[in-house]
């Protein structure tokens, strides 16, 4: 026993490899290795003898398997420092270079607008792009058979056949999330509503999507001076020009009496456009006092509040800001020309640090 011992702790010590050790494992301690035979053999001995090898055989075998297990981890840890030394990285070298995405212009003009809005007291609410008809147009006082649902060019979604309801409609402004916001809240309330919305219509100047913000106050004592200062302030911090003029046009809306038109003052010199200066103007907005019967249909009492709202398209004032000549290259994922218009990642606009540097 001692010479089996020896034989094998020796062998163990000097195993060179973990296939090397499970050899040595099935020849000491396997079903048919040196020791597990040997252990056979103590049932022809006598209860004496067998009182004396057993113990000793077993304290052999938990010795041998120790040995084993201390030599395989011996082995593995060899094996980790070989590898950490061949697979080495130095992580403070400079990185390989490699080209950095962009924010789309859609995305920076609607983070600028959120900016400053946010600064003037707005929230941003959100809601879905698929709603009722209820919400897209009822509420907002366009009855089914108002020429408004028609010049919509609304997209309908399908229903089962034989759901003789109402289809659900692609949402064809931001409105709707009004609708809910102020079911949920009530009054007063200070949000602009920017997102995608949905309208039929595909040539130089209309994409089938496009980008609306939205806002609404509503309050006790809210009116058109109000709405005035706000957005002469919101031009004057959005095109980043001081004391820019707007001008209100007397205008219709089914949502909003009464309805106004906003430009903003501009001149054109040399085929060039530059906004805040001249005597040219720009139609740029729509807005009004939000109708008694569109309050109602939200919920609101209209004879204890009232408020304005106004509606924008972001991708045609994106386009003005930064000079872009053609709104359908805005949703062609063109790498080549997202990579000229687009922002830098980590310049985030806010209204203190400036909105686009
Ligand atoms: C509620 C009540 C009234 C939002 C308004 C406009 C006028 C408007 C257009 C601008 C360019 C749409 O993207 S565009 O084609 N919008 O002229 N939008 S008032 O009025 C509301 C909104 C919500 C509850």
């Amino acid at each position: 026993m001692q010479d089996l011992r020896e034989k094998y702790i020796d062998l163990i010590a000097n195993a060179g490899d973990e296939a090397a050790l499970e050899e040595l494992r099935v020849a000491a301690v396997g079903k048919k290795g040196e020791i597990s035979l040997k252990m056979r053999e103590l049932g022809k001995m006598s209860p004496e003898e067998r009182q004396v090898a057993g113990p000793a055989l077993n304290a052999l075998k938990d010795e041998i398997n120790a040995a084993l297990a201390a030599k395989k981890a011996a082995l593995a840890d060899v094996a980790l420092e070989e590898r950490l030394k061949t697979e080495w990285l130095d992580v403070t070298l400079p990185g390989r270079p490699m080209r950095r995405g962009t924010i789309h212009p859609v995305s920076q003009v609607m983070d600028e607008i959120t900016a400053i809005f946010a600064d003037l007291g707005f929230s941003v609410a959100e809601g879905p792009q698929i709603d009722s008809d209820w919400y897209n147009f009822d509420a907002l006082n366009i009855p089914s058979h108002h020429p408004a649902r028609a010049e919509m060019d609304t997209f309908y979604m399908a229903r089962a056949e034989g759901d003789d309801r109402p289809p659900h409609v692609l949402r064809t402004h931001t409105s709707p999330v009004q609708i809910r916001h102020m079911e949920k809240h009530g009054a007063p309330c200070r949000i602009i509503a920017p997102g995608r919305v949905y309208r039929a219509d595909y040539d130089q100047t209309h994409t089938p999507m496009f980008h609306q913000v939205e806002g609404l106050a509503i309050d006790r004592e809210i009116s058109m001076a109000n709405l005035k200062w706000l957005l002469e302030e919101f031009f004057a911090a959005f095109f980043e020009v001081d004391g820019i003029r707007t001008r209100f046009r007397a205008s219709h809306f089914p949502f909003t009496e009464p309805s106004a038109e906003v430009d903003i003052q501009c001149s054109w010199v040399d085929g060039q456009l530059k906004i805040g200066e001249g005597d040219d103007w720009l139609e740029v907005l729509g807005s009004g006092m939000v109708h008694p019967k569109v309050l109602q249909a939200a919920g609101v009492d209209p004879d204890q509040w009232q408020g304005f709202a106004f509606g924008m398209g972001i991708d045609r004032i994106a386009m003005l800001k930064y000079g872009i000549p053609d709104l359908r290259a805005f949703f062609d994922s063109d790498l080549r020309w997202l990579r000229h218009y687009g922002f830098a990642a980590l310049d985030v606009p806010t209204t203190a640090a400036g909105l686009s540097r």
